[in-house]
């Protein structure tokens, strides 16, 4: 609560002392009744999660708490309900405004309807082709902010090209009924250059409630992309900031820099399987690292995440990739696992549910197999917890639902839909 104070403090000495509580700087505006700062919990201390040992010892975090933060414990009982299964290694939920949900399978392209009782439609046409291989395939899907007038909806897929494939984020309105198609199909956004590769696909979208919308990009995972992950010539390892008509924002940070992708948000990511936003409506990322160094990041406009030139971790033979995790004009993550949790899918939890959840970070664990819960305080993450890996099963995705549960989907060739309540 030290930034919370300091803040108070700062804005009491700019208002000149009124006596009035003003707005803090940069903050959001405070309604009558909220101005007096939540009590103070102590912070949770004690041993980390039990993983192994770090696979690149040598490498030390840059502040304390940067890693293995105490692991802590949720009070509430959990419900584990199975909705709905045989999906073919599932990979998104979208929610749709009747409390339906959209599916996406990865390797088959396919797109389903999903009724809260676990009814399921048949595949959606009309979806273009996907390069479905490796980790490409049809990835994230997202109601569009104006569905109830446009039933408009979006997604990310593999696609086919000549000399190649790479990502692509389209559109189209969702057309319902027994054979639920979509119609006026529109490509938004394309990956460049186009280059064959199945893995290090990226492929989250987040809505942003100023009518932007954010798309990760991995970099391919071949040399010949990892090394354009820093370069803003190239969408490899960025995140990009788009209109839903896919056109370029003018306060875009690289719209004046000569040669530079103007869809460019931020730079030096690996891959991007994570990205949701807080309650301050700010992006933060969870990306996929090599042998160690998964990293928490909140990506702001213009900076530079480092990946391939620094990061905690080694390639998957044990050489090295980078002389040092820190480097000057590069951004340190927030956090970092080694070894990793292999992370996709991620939701602060803003529901009524679980209240001892309240603005946690939920991650979807694939070599964990685990939901990965992580409290953070000012910024910084103050406590672990791995949840659910009784279930041995890799998860790929997390959701809120509408009513504050938790949505999960299992990576598997029978993947399974999965509902997180209080017991
Ligand atoms: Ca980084």
């Amino acid at each position: 609560m030290r930034t919370l104070s300091m803040t108070l403090l700062l804005a009491a000495l700019l208002s000149g002392c009124s006596g009035k509580t003003p707005n803090p700087p940069g903050g959001t505006p405070q309604t009558p009744g909220e101005t007096e700062p939540p009590p103070e919990e102590p912070l949770p201390s004690g041993p980390p999660v039990p993983t192994g040992p770090p696979n690149v010892p040598e490498f030390q975090p840059a502040f304390p708490g940067q890693t293995r933060a105490p692991a802590i414990q949720t009070k509430t009982a959990l419900q584990v309900t199975e909705i709905a299964s045989g999906f073919r290694n599932p990979w998104a939920i979208a929610f749709l405004p009747d409390q339906r949900m959209l599916v996406t399978e990865k390797p088959t392209g396919s797109l389903y309807i999903v009724t809260p009782q676990g009814a399921k439609s048949p595949a959606v046409a009309g979806l273009p082709r996907v390069d479905g291989r490796g980790q490409g395939g049809l990835l994230d899907v997202e109601v569009g902010p104006d569905y109830a007038q446009s039933g408009l909806i979006y997604w990310t897929y593999y696609e086919p090209r000549s000399g190649g494939n790479g990502l692509a984020v389209a559109r189209a309105k969702l057309v319902d009924g027994a054979q639920p198609r979509v119609e006026g199909v529109q490509v938004i956004f394309r990956m460049m250059p186009t280059l064959e590769s199945t893995l290090h696909a990226g492929g989250r979208l987040v809505f942003t409630p100023d009518g932007k919308l954010f798309v990760t990009l991995g970099e391919r995972s071949i040399l010949e992309g990892r090394v354009q992950a820093r370069d803003v010539r190239s969408h490899f390892g960025k995140v990009v900031r788009i209109h839903p008509d896919g056109s370029v924002p003018l306060d875009n940070p690289f719209v004046n820099t000569e040669g530079a992708r103007p869809e460019i948000w931020s730079v030096g990511h690996r891959n991007i399987l994570s990205a949701a936003l807080d309650r301050q409506q700010r992006l933060w990322t969870v990306e996929m690292g090599p042998r160690g160094g998964d990293e928490l990041n909140r990506p702001e406009a213009g900076k530079d995440y480092g990946w391939p030139t620094i990061g905690y971790g080694e390639e998957y033979s044990g050489s090295p990739i980078h002389a040092s995790p820190q480097g000057p004009g590069m951004e340190q993550p927030v956090y970092y696992w080694d070894p990793v949790i292999s992370p996709s899918g991620m939701t602060f939890y803003t529901g009524e549910l679980f209240p001892e959840w309240r603005d946690n970070v939920f991650i979807g664990g694939l070599s964990s197999q685990a939901l990965v819960r992580l409290m953070v305080r000012n910024d910084r993450v103050v406590g672990e917890e791995r949840l659910l890996t009784d279930l041995r099963a890799r998860i790929r995705e997390v959701v809120q639902g509408p009513e504050g549960a938790l949505y999960l989907l299992t990576d598997d060739s029978n993947g399974k839909l999965l509902k997180l309540t209080p017991r």
